[in-house]
């Protein structure tokens, strides 16, 4: 999608002198949004927002076993790079996935009944909530182990290139996969081959129950492919004009053929890390600071007004719609049947 921005620095990678082995490149101001793109963006991170509200209220009636890793608060990120992106990128991510799917237009109805473990799921109700993929797609998971979907993501980076399809992997990990080695050995093969690989920080300034200036020598976690050579940009990650905007430039650097990119973007999660957290680790007052002065989606709702390019009215009826299709998400979660047991051994390599 075409974006005016009110850079000056245009889109090309340049160095500030700020370190000496990567470029650390000026970051793109916010991009103006037309009215389109607002409502869009207003929608898409909305539907995150119910469905994971849903799927919390699912875990608490017990519907849903295992682990779940709630997205709220990080919606600006996964859809600002949704607008960035063309079609055929792939995006590849960890366990915190449920708005990922959603960005990348899977059905919430199948994402829903996997986190029951229906057979409408995604991966037919045997991967929970965080093992789902849909190579149509191009959302290559959905991965539990902390750090390992980045070798992943850089591999996928590299068949892109071997196959010169011109597409972009858009590999998200943590503030605290962020000082996993190998991170550091796809850091260093995907500058070395020049893959076409964004590495995406969501820096929600907490690994687990362990803040970043707790776990982390340094905090600047976008100057970690310095010494590979690998550009990278701090990005406002509540501001989706400013994800989109960062984005934009950093596609454009990996799709010249110019390596990899990193962008970290300065996010917050508003529940748990788990649905089993219970977040003695912060204040509530610091949670509450973010949701009434950083939300995401209040931000967009308040230009929206401001702008006179949606009344109250309006924006409820919008609200209403995604409700109705999270509802329905949420009753066919309810009610497919699970797997036979006959699939107890498909899908699977032995
Ligand atoms: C290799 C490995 N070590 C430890 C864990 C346990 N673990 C799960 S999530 C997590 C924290 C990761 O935090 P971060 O990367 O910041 O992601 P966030 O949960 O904040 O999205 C840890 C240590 C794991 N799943 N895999
Ligand atoms: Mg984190």
């Amino acid at each position: 999608m075409a974006t005016a921005t009110k850079s000056t620095t245009g889109t090309g990678a340049r160095t500030t002198g700020r370190s000496r082995g990567a470029a650390k490149k000026a970051a793109p101001a916010i991009a103006e949004f037309d009215k389109d793109q607002e409502l869009h963006a207003y929608k898409e991170m909305l539907l995150i927002r119910r469905f994971e509200e849903k799927a919390g209220q699912l875990y608490g009636m017990g519907y849903i076993g295992g682990f779940c890793h709630l997205y709220i608060g990080q919606e600006a990120v996964v859809v600002g790079m949704q607008m960035a992106k063309k079609d055929g990128d792939q995006m590849i991510t960890a366990y915190r996935d449920h708005g990922h799917m959603l960005a990348m237009d899977l059905d919430p109805k199948g994402v829903m009944a996997e986190l029951t473990g229906r057979r409408g799921g995604l991966s037919k109700g045997k991967g929970g909530s965080m093992h789902m993929f849909s190579k149509e797609k191009h959302f290559y998971g959905g991965h539990g182990i902390v750090g390992a979907q980045v070798s992943l993501g850089t591999g996928i980076g590299f068949a892109n290139k071997y196959r010169e399809n011109g597409n972009v992997c858009m590999t998200f990990f943590g503030d605290g996969a962020a000082n996993q080695g190998q991170i550091y050995e796809s850091f260093n093969m995907a500058a070395l081959w020049k893959l076409p690989v964004i590495y995406v920080i969501e820096n929600n300034r907490y690994g687990m129950g362990t803040s970043v200036e707790r776990a982390s020598s340094t905090t600047d976690l976008s100057q970690r492919g310095v010494s590979f050579g690998i550009p990278g940009e701090q990005v406002d990650g509540m501001d989706v004009r400013a994800v989109m905007a960062a984005s934009e430039n950093a596609l454009e650097y990996c799709r010249a053929g110019k390596g990899p990119f990193i962008l970290e973007m300065i996010t917050y999660r508003y529940r748990g890390h788990s649905m089993s957290d219970p977040a003695k680790y912060r204040s509530k007052d610091e949670v509450q600071k973010m949701r009434t002065e950083h939300d995401p989606i209040e931000q967009v709702r308040a230009r929206l007004l401001d702008a006179n390019w949606a009344t109250e009215d309006e924006l409820k009826a919008i609200d209403k719609d995604v409700r109705a299709r999270v509802a329905e998400a949420a009753e066919f979660a309810q009610t497919d049947p699970e797997p036979d047991p006959s699939e107890l051994y498909t899908d699977i390599l032995l």
